[in-house]
C-alpha cells in the first residue's frame, strides 16, 4: 500500500490557524494519494484564547490551553517579570515584558506578558489662591498612591488613592504665586511607579490680588423721567453688581456685563449702589471671585418732579430715554451739534432729534416740524392745575402751533406769534415778550405721567415751566 505523509511544520503554532491546515490537507489530497492509502500525522496544535496579557504587578490570570483536558508544560521566560504554575495561573512580578510558554510533545505557544504600572486618565488643575486644586481620574483599582511634586522645589504631596477607581479631588497648599511646574506620580501596591506626567497651573495670592483689583468708574449716571442711564469709565472688573429700589419699591440686584456701556435702568426708582466683582477663572470654570466693596455714585438727576414747593422748568433736551417713538419723534435727518444725548448715556445716542449747541449745555431743539414730539414722563408731587410757560423762540411768518399730549390724550393746539428771531431765547413766552397772552393750563393727578410736547409748524424749543397755580 502506497504510503503518503502530510507534515505540516510549524515555527509557531500559535499563529497558524485551522482553515490552513484543512486547505493543507487538501492540496495533498488534489496531489494523488487516496483517502485510504493516507497514514499523516501533524504535530499537535496549542490554542491559548490570549495571545497576550496586560497586567499590573501583583495580579494574577488564568490562562488556558486546548485541547481542553490535556496535560501542559507552562514555563517564564523571565520569572522576574512573571511567574505561571503548573496550570497556567500567571502571576504579574515586576515592571517588564516576557513570554509564558506553554508546550506539549515539541510543540508549543507562548503567551506576551507585560507587566506595567498603573496610570493616571485624567488631571485637571485649577488655581486656587496660594494653592492649587487637582481633580484627577483613575481608571484602574491598582494605584495605592500618588505623589505630585513641584519640580521647582521639589517639594512633594503624597495622596493615598488605596486602589480605588474614580475622580479624586485634592489641594496642593503653600503655594506661591507663581507658574508652578508639578510631575505626577503614581505607585502600585508594591511600590512601582509610573512614568511621570506634567501639569502647570498660575497659582495667585488672594491678598495681593485684591489689592492690585479697582472698582470700575462712572463717567455720568443719568436720571431722565422714565429711567437711569449708566455710562462707565472703564471695563474694570468681570461685572458688575448694581443694588437700587425699583418702581415697585423691591430692592433689585442686577448683573451687568463689564464691557456694556451705557447701562439703561427703565425700572429704577432710587439708592442706586454698585459693587465691582472680579472673577478668576481657569478653563471657564470659576475658581474665586472678589466684591468690591459696593459705592454710590452721585446723579445726574434730570428727573422732572412737578410739586407746589417750586416751578418746574423741563429742558427740551432732557426727553426720555427709548428712542424715536418712545422718547421722540423726528421726521427728518439728524440735524444741530450737540451731541449732549451721547453725553448723558442715552443708548440712542444722538438719535435723530436736532439739539443745537454744545454737548455737555445744549441751547435748544431746532428744525422742528409739524408733527414732531419730544416726551417726558414726570413725576406729579401735588394734583393740581399747572401754568405753562415756554422758552421758544419763533421767526416765522404768522407764528405756529403747538400742544401738550398728557398719556395719550390730545389737548388743544395753542398758537405762538412770530418773534421775528430764532435766538430770542432772553424772555419767557407767556410771562415776557408775550404776557398779553393767555397760558396754557394742564390738570394733573398726583403719580407718573407722559407728557409728550407737539409741534404744529415749527421753533426753537428751550425749555417748558410748569407752575403750580
Ligand atoms: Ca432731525
Ligand atoms: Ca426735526
Amino acid at each position: 500500500m502506497k504510503t503518503c505523509t502530510l507534515e505540516i511544520n510549524r515555527t509557531n503554532v500559535g499563529n497558524l490557524s485551522l482553515p490552513t491546515c484543512i486547505c493543507a490537507a487538501a492540496l495533498w489530497l488534489l496531489s494523488g494519494c487516496s483517502e485510504l492509502s493516507k497514514d499523516y500525522h501533524y504535530e499537535k496544535y496549542i490554542y491559548v484564547p490570549n495571545s497576550s496579557l496586560t497586567m499590573y504587578v501583583g495580579e494574577e490570570f488564568q490562562l488556558s490551553a486546548n485541547p481542553a483536558g490535556e496535560t501542559f508544560s507552562w514555563s517564564s521566560e523571565n520569572s522576574a517579570v512573571a511567574t505561571v504554575d503548573a496550570t497556567g495561573k500567571v502571576k504579574a512580578a515586576g515592571i517588564g515584558e516576557t513570554y509564558i510558554v506553554v508546550s506539549q510533545n515539541g510543540a508549543e505557544t507562548k503567551v506576551t506578558v507585560r507587566v506595567i504600572t498603573p496610570v493616571i486618565d485624567n488631571i485637571v488643575v485649577r488655581p486656587g489662591d496660594r494653592n492649587a486644586r487637582f481633580e484627577i481620574e483613575i481608571n484602574t483599582d491598582k494605584v495605592k498612591s500618588l505623589k505630585i511634586t513641584r519640580t521647582d522645589t521639589n517639594g512633594s504631596l503624597s495622596v493615598d488613592i488605596n486602589l480605588q477607581r474614580g475622580k479624586f479631588s485634592f489641594v496642593y497648599p503653600d503655594l506661591p504665586e507663581d507658574n508652578i511646574r508639578f510631575s505626577l506620580v503614581c505607585s502600585d501596591a508594591f511600590g512601582n511607579e509610573s512614568e511621570p506626567v506634567y501639569a502647570t497651573v498660575s497659582v495667585y495670592n488672594r491678598d495681593t490680588y485684591a489689592d492690585r483689583l479697582a472698582q470700575r468708574q462712572i463717567r455720568i449716571a443719568t436720571k431722565l423721567g422714565n429711567g437711569l442711564s449708566i455710562a462707565w469709565a472703564n471695563e474694570e472688573g468681570s461685572y458688575c453688581e448694581l443694588y437700587y429700589t425699583d418702581l415697585n419699591g423691591a430692592q433689585i440686584t442686577k448683573i451687568v456685563d463689564v464691557r456694556q456701556t451705557p447701562v439703561l435702568l427703565t425700572d429704577f426708582k432710587s439708592s442706586l449702589s454698585y459693587s465691582t466683582v472680579y472673577v478668576v477663572e481657569f478653563d471657564e470654570a470659576t475658581v474665586d471671585t472678589f466684591r468690591l466693596a459696593a459705592v454710590s455714585p452721585t446723579l445726574n438727576d434730570r428727573s422732572h418732579i412737578i410739586s407746589a414747593a417750586a416751578p418746574c422748568e423741563i429742558k427740551a433736551w432732557d426727553f426720555d430715554f427709548g428712542g424715536e417713538g418712545v422718547g421722540y419723534h423726528d421726521d427728518g435727518n439728524k440735524d444741530g451739534g450737540s451731541s449732549y444725548r451721547e453725553y448723558i448715556g442715552d443708548p440712542d445716542g444722538a438719535g435723530k432729534v436736532d439739539i443745537d449747541g454744545n454737548t455737555e449745555n445744549p441751547d435748544n431743539i431746532g428744525w422742528t416740524d409739524n408733527g414732531e414730539w419730544t416726551a417726558y414722563t414726570v413725576e406729579v408731587i401735588d394734583a393740581g392745575d399747572y401754568t405753562v410757560d415756554l422758552n421758544v423762540s419763533i421767526n416765522r411768518d404768522g407764528g405756529t402751533g403747538y400742544l401738550f399730549e398728557i398719556d395719550g390724550v390730545a389737548g388743544d393746539t395753542f398758537h405762538l406769534d412770530n418773534d421775528g428771531s430764532w435766538e430770542s431765547f432772553d424772555l419767557w413766552y407767556y410771562t415776557g415778550k408775550h404776557a398779553d397772552q393767555q397760558p396754557p393750563v394742564l390738570s394733573l393727578t398726583a403719580g407718573a405721567h407722559i407728557i409728550k410736547f407737539r409741534h404744529e409748524g415749527g421753533f426753537n424749543f428751550r425749555a417748558i415751566k410748569l407752575t403750580k397755580t
